[in-house]
């Protein structure tokens, strides 16, 4: 007999009954709504310049960056899927200055979520990776329009965490606190199929991935552990190191799921005002949970990415050493040293 395989949302209504959450289906609701904009995501970024999404727009969203096309069209698709379902309270996004509350009239739901809509999206025009990535928190109870507070919880709090990748196929990879899977969109039949279940970080790795430019301005602790990494055999990790960049934290991510290694973008003179480059509630934070979840280490240096007490800014930043727990504790011994 000929089987479709398992769903992304067949997996997650099981996933949900084996835990004996009593559902109501609103969470299954959810999660179905974020795989809806990450399919229409995934269509245009597919289409590439034949949908013309290609290229920037005239607008800079509240960091500074310029906003491709793509940024815009993909922040779009992800509010129009979580604000008419009755399963979202309020949304923080990249591409928002403020925390999004729904418009009158529209039903509330029981979670808030937050989401970086186009992770990378200077590779859009290139037709390299770029992704999605997200995290749910509970809302209030019964609060109409939820701000920038409610927003503020710790990552060891988010109820799930994911994202999208958009490469040769597009797959989303999801946890919802036991384990981690990866799912690949079948296109023919516009859905995503469970193809990596219970996807584990190996412990030890020979691989990092970090942007060498900013070597300059990078802490002792990365200076050193970089340049011994760069030693090889003849150096004190007594081993050959390998260096790949993707500049989309979802792609790193990604190959640190598959074959292990660590993904650094760490603190450093340049942005030590601002507290890191990358954004904790919908980078740092989600990134976190998924790598912990398969078994693997996610810290700023200093202190688990995932016990950061946010400050209320929704586009607060961290610094994200992450990814093989072996390594990243190594790391983790320079910053001590
Ligand atoms: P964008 O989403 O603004 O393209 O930034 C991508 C990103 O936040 C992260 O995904 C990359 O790891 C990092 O920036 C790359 O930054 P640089 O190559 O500029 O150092």
């Amino acid at each position: 007999m000929q089987k479709l395989g398992t769903t992304l949302s067949s997996f997650i209504i099981d996933e949900q009954r084996k835990l004996g959450n009593k559902a109501s289906g609103e969470f299954t609701g959810l999660l179905n709504d974020i795989t809806i904009a990450c399919k229409g995501i995934a269509n245009l970024v597919n289409m590439g310049d034949l949908a013309d999404v290609l290229g920037a727009t005239e607008s800079e969203n509240s960091m500074g960056d310029v906003q491709k096309k793509m940024d815009l069209i993909a922040n779009d698709l992800f509010i129009d899927a979580l604000e008419n379902n009755g399963h979202c309270a309020g949304m923080a996004s990249e591409e928002l200055d403020e925390i999004l509350t729904l418009p009158d009239g529209k039903p509330r739901g029981s979670y808030l979520v937050t989401f970086d809509p186009l992770d990378g999206s200077s590779n859009m025009d290139i037709n390299m990776d770029v992704g999605a990535i997200f995290s749910v928190l509970k809302a209030p109870k019964g609060k109409e329009n939820p701000t920038a507070e409610d927003f503020a919880k710790p990552g060891t709090e988010q109820v799930a965490a994911g994202y999208c990748l958009y490469g040769p196929s597009s797959m989303m990879v999801l946890t919802t606190g036991s384990g981690v899977n990866g799912f690949t969109l079948c296109t023919s039949i516009g859905e995503f199929i469970l193809t990596h279940p219970d996807m584990k970080i190996p412990e030890d790795t020979s691989e990092y991935a970090i942007n060498s430019s900013n070597q300059r301005f990078w802490e002792p602790a990365v200076q050193e552990y970089i340049a011994d990494c760069i030693q090889g055999e003849e150096g004190k990790l007594g081993k050959r190191y390998n260096m790949r960049w993707v500049a989309a934290m979802v792609g790193e991510i990604h190959r640190i799921l598959c074959r292990g290694g660590v993904f650094l973008y760490p603190i450093d003179e340049r942005n030590r005002d601002v507290g890191g480059k990358l954004r904790l509630l919908y980078e740092g934070n989600p990134m976190a949970m998924i790598v912990e979840q398969a078994g693997g280490a996610a810290d700023t240096g200093y202190g688990r990415i995932m016990e950061v007490q946010p400050n209320g800014d929704p586009h607060q930043r961290v610094p994200v050493i992450m990814g093989s727990k072996n390594e990243v504790e190594k790391i983790l011994s320079y910053h001590k040293s």
